[in-house]
Parts: C-alpha cells; sequence; structure tokens
C-alpha cells in the first residue's frame, strides 16, 4: 500500500507532514484533546514530537506545557513521555501511567478524575475552557473527507466537532477491515434539547460508521504505521479464578431463582486481571448468547466470542493483549457484525446501562464494613489511576458488583477496612462484593446485617478477628445506631498499613 493511500481526499493530501512540523503547531499553553483508549488509539508519534518541543524549551529555560485530555489511559509514547519532560499542567479524565501518576501524587500535574461518560458534556458546556487542538489517530480519510476512526472512538467525536484545529495521525498499521465497525451517534445534545439514545439492544446501530469533520479546521497529517502499545494479560492467578468462580455460582443461582434470563443480561467488565479471569470463567460456565454493553473489549471476551458464547459486544475500544490483537486483525472481518465500537458518552450512557439492564464488574482498592468502595486512591490521598467509567456502570447497573482479592502487597494489607479512605462509589451504588473468599450479596440488607456478610464472607481470615472486634465494639458504643462506627479508630487499618 502506497504511503498516502490511506488519504482519500485530494486536497487533504496537501495537508500532510512530519510529526516535529505537526507538533509545532500546537501552542505552549494549548488545551488539547488527544485520541486513546486503553493502550488503543492514541497518536503514536505527534505527542513524542511535542515531548521533545517540550524539552528544547525547557533547556531554554522556558515552560512549555499543555493540557491533555484524552479518552481514557493511553500508553507511554503519549502520556510518558508528556509527563516525563514535565510537559502536562492538566490531564483529564482518566490515567494510568507511572510517570503521570508519580507527577500527579507530587503535586506537578492537575488532575481532573471525571466519570468517562461525563467529559464530552463538560467539554460542549465549556466547563472545562476552550478546546484548542485536537490530535486524533484514524484509520483513513475518505474522498469526501469523512474519516474512518481506529482501534477506539473515546471522546474523539467530540475532540473533532469541538477543536479549533485538527491534527489527524493516519496510521496505515490499523486493520483497514475496521472500517465499519464503528457506530459514531450524531443524536447528542445538552439540556434541554436532549431526546431519548435510541440503543434497545447492545448491537443496536444507530449513528455513522465514520467521524464527520470540517476539513478546513484540519491544520496537518501526519502518516505512521506504528502498533498500538497494549500491555499482556498475564494467565489468571488462583485467587483470581477463586473470584470468577464465586460470580459464576451466583449468576447460576440469580438464573435459577429467575431473577436473570438463561442468558443473563449485557455484560460489563473493567480492565484488569480479575476482570479477564471472569470472563475466561464465563467460557467454561453453561451461559450462551451472552452479550455486553461494555467499554473495553479485552482478551476474555474475544475469546468469548470465538467460542460462540458471546453474540455481540458493544464497547469504546479495544484492551487488547498484543497476541489477541494480532489474532483479531488477522481476521477482523469475522467480527464484524459482533463488535461494536461507540464514543464512551454512549458505550456508559447511564440511560443506556440502566435501560439494557447490565451486569458491572469492577475492581476495587478497599471496600469498608457497610459497602463502600474505594477504587483510586492509596492512603486516602494518593491517586493510583481513576474512577474511569466505573462510576457509570455501578450507579446505573441492574447488577453492580465489584471485586477485589482480600488482601494487597503480600497479605500486609486487608482490603477490606472498618472505613474507606477515600468513596468513589457509595454504599448505595455497590451490590455485590466479591474475594477470592467469597461473595456477599447486598442487596436488600441493612448496613449492620452488609457488615456481617462482607466480614464472614469477603475479608480474609487473618484480619477478620480485628474487623469483627471493631464492628462488636462499635456496636456496644452506640446501642441501635444505623451505621456504628467508631470515630477514632475508623482509619485504625490504615494507621497500620503506614506502620
Ligand atoms: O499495586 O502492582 O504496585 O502491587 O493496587 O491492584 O490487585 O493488581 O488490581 O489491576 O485490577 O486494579 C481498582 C486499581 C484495581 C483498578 C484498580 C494495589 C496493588 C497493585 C492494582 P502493585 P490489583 P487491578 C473500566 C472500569 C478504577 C477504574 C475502573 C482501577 C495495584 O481496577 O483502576 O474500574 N479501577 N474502570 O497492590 C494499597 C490496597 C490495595 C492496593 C490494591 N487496599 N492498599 N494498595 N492495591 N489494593 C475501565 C476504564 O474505566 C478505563
Amino acid at each position: 500500500m502506497s504511503a498516502s493511500s490511506r488519504i482519500h481526499h485530494a486536497a487533504l493530501r496537501s495537508k500532510i507532514m512530519s510529526a516535529s512540523e505537526a507538533a509545532a503547531l500546537i501552542p505552549a499553553g494549548a488545551n488539547v484533546g488527544m485520541s486513546g483508549f486503553t493502550g488503543a488509539g492514541y497518536p503514536k508519534v505527534v505527542p513524542k514530537a511535542l515531548a521533545e518541543r517540550m524539552l528544547a524549551a525547557n533547556a531554554a529555560g522556558e515552560t512549555f506545557r499543555i493540557g491533555v485530555w484524552t479518552g481514557a489511559s493511553t500508553a507511554p509514547e503519549l502520556d510518558g513521555a508528556l509527563a516525563q519532560v514535565d510537559g502536562v499542567e492538566l490531564r483529564l479524565p482518566y490515567q494510568s501511567d507511572p510517570i503521570c501518576r508519580q507527577r500527579i501524587n507530587a503535586g506537578q500535574m492537575e488532575y481532573i478524575d471525571i466519570h468517562l461518560s461525563h467529559v464530552a458534556q463538560f467539554v460542549w458546556s465549556g466547563f472545562l475552557g476552550k478546546l484548542d487542538v485536537a490530535v486524533v489517530e484514524v484509520a483513513g480519510i475518505l474522498e469526501d473527507g469523512r474519516l474512518i476512526p481506529s482501534s477506539s472512538v473515546g471522546n474523539n467525536k467530540t475532540w473533532l466537532d469541538q477543536a479549533d484545529k485538527i491534527i489527524l495521525e493516519v496510521n496505515r498499521w490499523q486493520n483497514p477491515a475496521l472500517e465499519g465497525m464503528h457506530d459514531i451517534y450524531y443524536g447528542t445534545a445538552l439540556p434541554p434539547h436532549r431526546k431519548p439514545i435510541p440503543i434497545l439492544r447492545p448491537d443496536d446501530r444507530i449513528g455513522d460508521a465514520y467521524y464527520r469533520v470540517d476539513s478546513s479546521r484540519i491544520i496537518g497529517i501526519v502518516e505512521t504505521d506504528h502498533p498500538d502499545r497494549n500491555t499482556p494479560f498475564t494467565a489468571p492467578d488462583e485467587n483470581s479464578r477463586r473470584i470468577a468462580g464465586h460470580i459464576l455460582d451466583f449468576l447460576r443461582h440469580e438464573v435459577r431463582k429467575g431473577r436473570l434470563p438463561a442468558n443473563l443480561l449485557p455484560l460489563q467488565s473493567g480492565v484488569g486481571n480479575v476482570a479477564n479471569a471472569v470472563m475466561a470463567g464465563l467460557q467454561a460456565g453453561p451461559f450462551e448468547n451472552l452479550t455486553a454493553y461494555t467499554e473495553v473489549l479485552q482478551d476474555g471476551m474475544l475469546d468469548l466470542i470465538k467460542a460462540g458464547k458471546l453474540n455481540c459486544a458493544s464497547a469504546t475500544s479495544f484492551s487488547l493483549s498484543p497476541d489477541a490483537l494480532s489474532e483479531l486483525y488477522a481476521d477482523l472481518g469475522r467480527y464484524k457484525d459482533k463488535i461494536i465500537l461507540r464514543p464512551q458518552e454512549i458505550s456508559n450512557h447511564p440511560e443506556v446501562i440502566r435501560r439494557l439492564g447490565v451486569i458491572a464488574m469492577n475492581g476495587l482498592i478497599e471496600a469498608d464494613l457497610y459497602g463502600n468502595v474505594n477504587s483510586t486512591h492509596i492512603n486516602g490521598s494518593a491517586i493510583m489511576n481513576g474512577i474511569g467509567g466505573s462510576g457509570d456502570f455501578a450507579r446505573n447497573a441492574f447488577i453492580s458488583i465489584f471485586m477485589t482479592p482480600s488482601t494487597a502487597k503480600g497479605g500486609c494489607i486487608s482490603c477490606i477496612v472498618p472505613m474507606v479512605s477515600h468513596v468513589d462509589h457509595t454504599e448505595h451504588d455497590v451490590q455485590v462484593i466479591v474475594t477470592e473468599q467469597g461473595l456477599a450479596d447486598l442487596r436488600g440488607l441493612s448496613p449492620k446485617q452488609r457488615a456481617r456478610q462482607i466480614v464472614e464472607h469477603c475479608a480474609h481470615p487473618d484480619f477478620r478477628p480485628a474487623l469483627r472486634d471493631y464492628l462488636r465494639r462499635a456496636e456496644a458504643s452506640s446501642p441501635g445506631q444505623h451505621t456504628p462506627h467508631l470515630m477514632e479508630e475508623a482509619f485504625s487499618f490504615l494507621r497500620n498499613w503506614q506502620g
């Protein structure tokens, strides 16, 4: 394929330039909306060229920083490269990069951790200021100027609509068979003009296969052939397999009780090895004709499609290991009617999640006796990644499940604590907590009943006596109170971790 064959719009070919020429068009202080979601579809070369420019500016004693808005986490070529040169003034809405994390927790980078479904409306409403430049990876440009999306959609439609100037990376590495897989919905609006999102089933298509763009705002096009950098999954360990086993038993029980249909309800699964292990468990389980309405398509979901167990997956991005991605890209056409990639304001839309009755499964850092969940902070203060889409799903799911190993750091830390040191998901949004020890079904239980379930089913035996003791003394100290606590001791587990 010739270098320019992915750019079929004649006039736009004149905008082709090098990555450093494109980076030179981004002014210091700009708010830049970049593509990218969990290691897929992020710009591969312009951010690196921009980082080199920032480094040169730093060497000359100047400050060159920008605001970086994305879909979610990206990759070392974007978040890592810009954070390394201290080039990010403000980052949103989700990151998982170690250098970014270190800068945020050192007070060198502002970070706004926003529900992923909220980002588009925040930008359209102007709450975040003006979007100056969009840097978006696409898989190609049609003759009429419409853009073929790449391996993630994220907030790209909003960036392309809202940015004053647009830089495109046209990536020849992206599979041409991606064309037609996307569903870009152009019917969103701000209140009071909103209409229902007409998705009634996970495989409903309601939009276009392409991004529309005003080509007069395109100031540069850079051609690349760099692969997405996805991270490999480790094979499920014993804890992950046990967590998956408890969830499968629970789902079977719900079907037997008639509370879930035989093919369950659309699944949402967060990122990470535990989530992937649950998908692997489903492959061996009895459920057929499954569907997914989720954010990211992981290896386990792809395996379920291949095994004929999952009929369709709606997401906003691929989050596949390098092996799974090569396998998918070798035969992408086969998956065209089974995978839909949508903007994240739709993949995570509260209205649709509630209507479809999604079964949401997400990870946590710590949960407390009453079911409040911390997904984002260590020791109450240091950010790990961000809330991502977990809140969009947990609040609106039909069943909201949170899962974790019962301990962290080699068994030194209990993930079940008296009171969480930071709250992302309140007790009202958390219905089921699962660890390798067991599963606590919190639905229909009062706070004290929930506490007993969580301690007896989820806490590690090493920490159970201390939690039972806390609960007993808390109840004794304030007889009859609704949610007993010993406020002077509520964070005692935290103090223990800090030594
Ligand atoms: O750190 O590797 O340095 O030891 O936290 O923990 O157990 O490997 O679990 O990778 O599934 O991540 C909540 C962070 C869990 C993730 C979280 C330490 C632990 C380890 C990771 P080390 P694990 P996971 C859709 C849904 C929010 C976003 C979300 C997350 C590291 O699931 O970011 O759900 N969720 N999005 O050692 C101290 C504790 C700890 C602890 C774990 N109690 N105290 N450290 N760790 N528990 C996707 C998107 O939205 C894009």
